[in-house]
């Protein structure tokens, strides 16, 4: 059986400010782009959630549920700096370590020696280490898989650990909600239940065939998930499958004069941070519309790395439906590095 650890750091962003400012320690405070210029929220510290003010929340509409909120521009560097401790504490317990994000990993701690091989012991280590180093609380889920550990790893936030005993994982598993199952997204969530389906108990009485017929592969998933089993290993190869860079604009724009140069500047961008990548091909140009009402409309295909012809696709796909845009994106998707991707390319030659 596996000892698999998800850490999870406590309102990662705001930490790292609260840590810096003491000022901000036992205020509302949130960390994210000012409402005047239509911004929205990374993450709020648990003062803040006690409004209902949470991450990805409009800083306008933050504002509305907590006047008082004190509102931080984002460091990036300090996170991207904080995350790097985090992780060289990791991989000092093991190789195996999978970033899920900058503030977050599954470690698989099945054949490290510390403490005589307890992983409960060993995750309280690693919290404590990451205080002593960073000055930042983490919690952790502890479990013989990937699915238990995450699930569990709120159970005790924040600053704290929960052990999935696996006497108990069938007990525990069948009041989790489908929603917080990996891999259950919010239509997956919405036509569970429409079906009636609202817990792990109750996804467990519907045949595996059967859930392969609704949701196709992630079916097949879904009946092992429901019932804690995950043979999923942790993965420490991480490829990359695209690059690309945004931009929210003041307002929302029809007029083309005034979208075109955040395209030189977004297409310079990916340009420069595809140098880091020399070793992998690009497959497509992908462009991104995101509407004044939310709606977000993409387009990629298969043509030269140049700014005219990321401007094309906007056009193309801007001209079928061109109503006022809040933001636009481009980047690449690459070929993947595996094999059936390489016979796909040859298959289309
Ligand atoms: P999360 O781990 O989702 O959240 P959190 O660490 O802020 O809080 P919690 O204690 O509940 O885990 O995200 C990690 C960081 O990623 C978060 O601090 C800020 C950033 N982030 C965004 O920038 N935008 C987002 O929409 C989300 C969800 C996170």
């Amino acid at each position: 059986m596996r000892k698999i650890i998800h850490v999870d750091m406590d309102a990662f962003y705001a930490s790292v400010e609260m840590r810096d400012r003491p000022e901000l320690r036992n205020v509302p405070m949130a960390v994210g782009g000012s409402s005047d210029r239509r911004g929205v929220l990374c993450t709020a510290n648990y003062e803040a959630r006690k409004y209902g003010v949470r991450a990805a929340m409009p800083t306008k509409t933050a504002l509305k549920l907590c006047p008082k909120l004190v509102l931080v521009k984002p460091n990036f560097h300090k996170y991207s700096e904080a995350s790097q401790q985090v992780f060289e504490i990791f991989r000092s317990f093991t190789d195996k370590v999978q970033p899920l994000s900058l503030d977050e990993a599954y470690l698989d701690v099945t054949d490290c020696p510390h403490f005589n091989n307890s992983a409960t012991l060993i995750a309280a280590e690693i919290r404590k280490i990451i205080f002593e180093k960073t000055g930042l609380t983490a919690s952790a889920g502890i479990a013989s898989n990937k699915l238990l550990a995450k699930l569990v790893s709120d159970f005790k936030k924040p600053n704290g650990q929960f052990t999935c005993d696996p006497q108990k994982t069938d007990e525990l598993i069948k009041s989790i909600p489908v929603g917080k199952i990996w891999g259950v997204g919010k239509v997956m969530n919405e036509r569970l239940l429409q079906m009636n389906i609202k817990t792990c108990e109750d996804l467990q009485a519907v045949p595996r065939h059967q859930l392969i017929q609704y949701f196709g592969k992630m079916g097949d998933h879904l009946f092992d998930f429901c019932r804690g089993i995950d043979e999923r290993e942790v993965e420490t190869e991480f490829e990359r499958k695209s690059l690309s860079t945004e931009r929210t604009f003041n307002r929302d724009l029809v007029i083309m004069e005034e979208i075109k140069p955040f395209f030189s500047e977004m297409v310079a961008e990916v340009i420069e941070s595809l140098e880091d990548y020399s070793d992998r091909v690009v497959k497509n140009l992908h462009v991104k519309i995101k509407y004044f009402d939310f709606q977000s409309t993409t387009i990629e295909r298969q043509l030269d790395l140049n700014e005219e012809n990321f401007w094309e696709l906007f056009l193309e796909r801007w001209s079928q439906d061109p109503r006022p845009i809040r933001l636009v994106g481009v980047g690449v998707k690459f070929i993947s590095n595996e094999t059936e991707d390489c016979g796909q390319l040859l298959l289309n030659v």
